[in-house]
């Protein structure tokens, strides 16, 4: 890829000295990134009266590189999201700037060919709704995007766009971005089916891609529909599959439910892969959902069972609707770090719901 960008320039006081020397105008920055993945960037910056340029990476205080050409090559090693500022100073003393971000995709992206699938049918089980995602637009006959940046109830960092979902090559994708948008320092997306596709019971299958990273809080997960009317935790909430990224927790995912049981209660299980993470391939996160029980699935293989025959848990024998979203930061994951990589993206290659024939 070959990505030319230019852009305008502001200006900014360094020194207030009156003089007659010259201040720089005019400033252009043309950036070319890689074919593919990290590596070398080029940079070229010109502008007029100008006797210096400075090349700063990051939020670091210092330049990275400085001269009187205008031209800087800079070696990025990892994939990620970099603020780029180019600076020409005058004569004066006084510099304009010009600021971009620039995206370096990940060389060797994980293909939905890898990792565990699962059958179209099910013995004993009729398909009564899925979305595989083919197409290049979200359906909204059954998704509707919730937006907004209060912090959910979890202190979460980032702000719900629109913008960060986008349907492409069968793929769902949710992509929690590091970039400033209405106050917060984080955006992403959350979709729900609200409305529009609720069940009671069933099998529901969903095979996905997770993210990584300390922060990156991703979930595929169900609320009750009469959630504006009767509350939460009253509506009944079945999270079918959370992780909580980070250092030695990108190998777990955790099957909870929560309920009103004179006040919160919530109880649930975790599977722990055991080899490697839940970003290396594809997974499908399953429950299978009846009258008395809840069952929790990775891959086909069950690590949680809970009775919901109590007669305190009747949020669990009422229509419940689909949430997909990747949170950032919040109470559970706390906040990203430096060696969280931005972008991060939860993929999800199929939902689809079953029900006893
Ligand atoms: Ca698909």
């Amino acid at each position: 890829m070959l990505l030319m960008v230019v852009f305008s320039s502001t200006s900014c006081k360094e020194k207030e000295e009156p003089d007659n020397t010259a201040d720089p105008s005019n400033l252009t920055v043309e950036i070319t990134l890689p074919d593919q993945g990290p590596g070398l960037v080029t940079i070229q910056a010109s502008a007029e009266n100008t006797v210096e340029f400075k090349l700063f990476v990051g939020n670091a205080a210092q330049a990275v590189a400085s001269n009187t050409t205008g031209r800087f090559e800079y070696e990025f090693i990892l994939p990620g999201t970099y603020q780029l500022e180019v600076r020409a100073y005058g004569t004066s003393g006084r510099y304009i700037k010009n600021e971009k971000q620039i995206s370096l995709n990940d060389n060797d992206p994980v293909t939905v060919g890898e990792g565990y699938t699962t059958p179209m049918a099910h013995a004993g089980y009729n398909l009564v709704w899925n979305d595989e995602f083919d197409g290049n637009a979200l359906n909204t006959q059954f998704w509707s995007y919730e937006t907004g940046g209060g912090g959910w109830g979890n202190n979460e960092l980032q702000f719900y766009r629109q913008e960060n979902t986008t349907v492409d090559g069968g793929l769902l994708t949710i992509e929690a971005r590091k970039e400033s948008y209405q106050s917060r320092n984080y955006t992403s997306s959350r979709l729900i089916t609200r409305n529009k596709k609720t069940f009671t019971y069933g099998r529901v299958d969903i095979r996905a891609l997770l993210p990584k990273g300390q922060g990156i809080w991703p979930a595929l997960w169900m609320l009750g529909n009469n959630i504006t009317t009767v509350g939460w935790p009253a509506c009944g909430e079945i999270d079918i599959m959370e992780m909580i990224g980070g250092n030695g927790r990108e190998k777990q995912v955790h099957g909870t439910l929560h309920w009103d049981f004179n006040g919160h209660v919530n109880t649930g299980g975790t599977y722990t892969k055991p080899l490697g993470i839940f970003a290396d391939e594809y997974h499908v996160f399953t429950i299978i959902w009846d009258e008395n029980a809840i069952k929790w699935f990775v891959n086909d293989v069950q690590f949680h069972v809970i009775d919901i025959t109590p007669a305190h848990m009747t949020e669990f024998h009422a229509p419940q609707f689909f949430i997909f979203n990747v949170a950032v930061g919040g109470n559970w994951p706390g906040s990203p770090n430096d060696a969280t990589v931005f972008p991060q993206q939860m993929k999800v290659d199929y939902i689809r719901v079953f029900q006893k024939n």
